[in-house]
This record gives C-alpha cells, structure tokens and sequence, in this order.
C-alpha cells in the first residue's frame, strides 16, 4: 500500500511580542495572554520604544509597545487590536463578547487607554529638565484624569472578568505606580470594589508594576 505523501507541516514559528516590561498597554496584552492560556505560544522579546530599536521599527513604524509579531511575519500594533486578535485565537472564555455587549466593554477599554495615555504623558514631563517643564499641560491631564475616575465611579461595582475590566485595573495600577498622588481610591468606592473583584488573579499579581 503506498502512503500518501507527507503533508507540509504547519507553520510552528512562535508569535513574538514586543514589549517593555513598564508599559501599562503592553501589561494589558500580557494579562490576556495569561488569560487565553497562549503564553507558551509567545516569545517575549523586551524593547525600549523610546530608542526606535530596529527590531521593532521594522515591524512596526510607530516605534511604540505593544507590538505582537503574527506566524507569518505580519505585525500587529495597538493593544485593543492585539487583545482582539488574541481573544479571537485563544482558548477560555471570551474576553470581548459577541453582539451588543461588545461595546460596552469596548468603550471601558478605551476610557481605560485613555486614562493610561494620559499617565504616560504626565510622567514624560515629569522626567523633562525642571526649566522645559509646561505649568499647564499637567494640570489639565491630572484634571482629565481624575474626571474619568469619576466616571467611572458613576457606573457602579462592575468586576465582571473581561478586557474593559482587565484594562480598567491596568489603568489603575499605572497611576498608582506612577502617580500615586491622584489617589483614585479616595472617596470612590465601587472603584475600589470594581479593581478588588480582578486584581487578585494570579494574570494581574504575575504582570504588576513594579
Ligand atoms: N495606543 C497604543 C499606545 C502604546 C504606547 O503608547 N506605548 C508606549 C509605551 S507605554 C510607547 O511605546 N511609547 C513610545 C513612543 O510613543 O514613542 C496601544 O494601545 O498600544
């Protein structure tokens, strides 16, 4: 009997991501790694964005982390899109739902982004000379920030486990790290429920700043 011919084997290049170990939105693609159960499935190769490292220019010219690197060398940049992709490839439960309740989860994702864009603009003035520093662009983005604190105080306890919420306890403890002066706990109780009910699994503890 003759055997068929061998098949092509798959293509079994690991996926790559490109990340800084700091960054809040490359920390939000790590937890959801954790949670699809795909880190075996990565390697991890740490850059630092600001230096525009080759190995990471080429394969994405915004020179920003996340960057995830698919199996067939295409590049992924913009964690909502490489959350989306991994939650759509991974195994467990879905992270962003189907349907209507996508957007919901979709929109607290993206104040939570905004929250960490907003940090991360505050800390690069802070490491700017004392006399090049803006007296007012701080100000604004600290007010900025504390307003979508208390909007999303507004919105109640929420803790369900999905990506709005796994970028909302990101946001958080980013501002904890790098300004812990806006102190979002004081008088803001369900946001303190809502980061309780994820903060404690092992995905979050595993990825904490520090
Ligand atoms: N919208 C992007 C933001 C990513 C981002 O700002 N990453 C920072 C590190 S926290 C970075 O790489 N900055 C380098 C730069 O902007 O030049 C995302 O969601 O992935």
């Amino acid at each position: 009997m003759r055997r068929p011919p061998p098949r092509p084997s798959p293509r079994s290049d690991p996926l790559q991501l490109i990340y800084s170990p700091l960054s809040p939105f490359a920390r939000k693609v790590r937890v959801v790694l954790a949670e699809k159960g795909m880190e075996d499935r990565v390697e991890m190769v740490a850059a630092n964005p600001w230096e525009d490292p080759e190995s990471l220019t080429r394969a994405n010219p915004i020179s920003q982390v996340p960057t995830l690197i698919l199996d067939d060398g295409s590049a992924l940049h913009d964690s909502p899109i490489i959350c989306a992709w991994l939650d759509a490839h991974g195994d467990g439960q879905r992270l962003i739902p189907d349907g209507e309740a996508q957007w919901a989860v979709r929109r607290l994702e993206a104040v939570c982004d905004a929250i960490m864009e907003t940090g991360v603009k505050l800390r690069q003035e802070e490491m700017r000379p004392e006399g090049e520093r803006s007296s007012t662009h701080p100000v604004r983005w600290a007010r900025t920030i504390r307003r979508a604190f208390d909007d999303l105080e507004a919105e109640g306890p929420g803790g369900d486990l999905n990506l709005g919420e796994i970028a909302l306890v990101c946001a958080l403890e980013y501002i904890d790290f790098r300004a812990p002066y806006l102190n979002w706990r004081e008088g803001r109780p369900n946001l303190v429920a809502r980061h309780g009910a994820l903060a404690s699994r092992p995905s979050l503890r595993a990825t904490a700043p520090a």
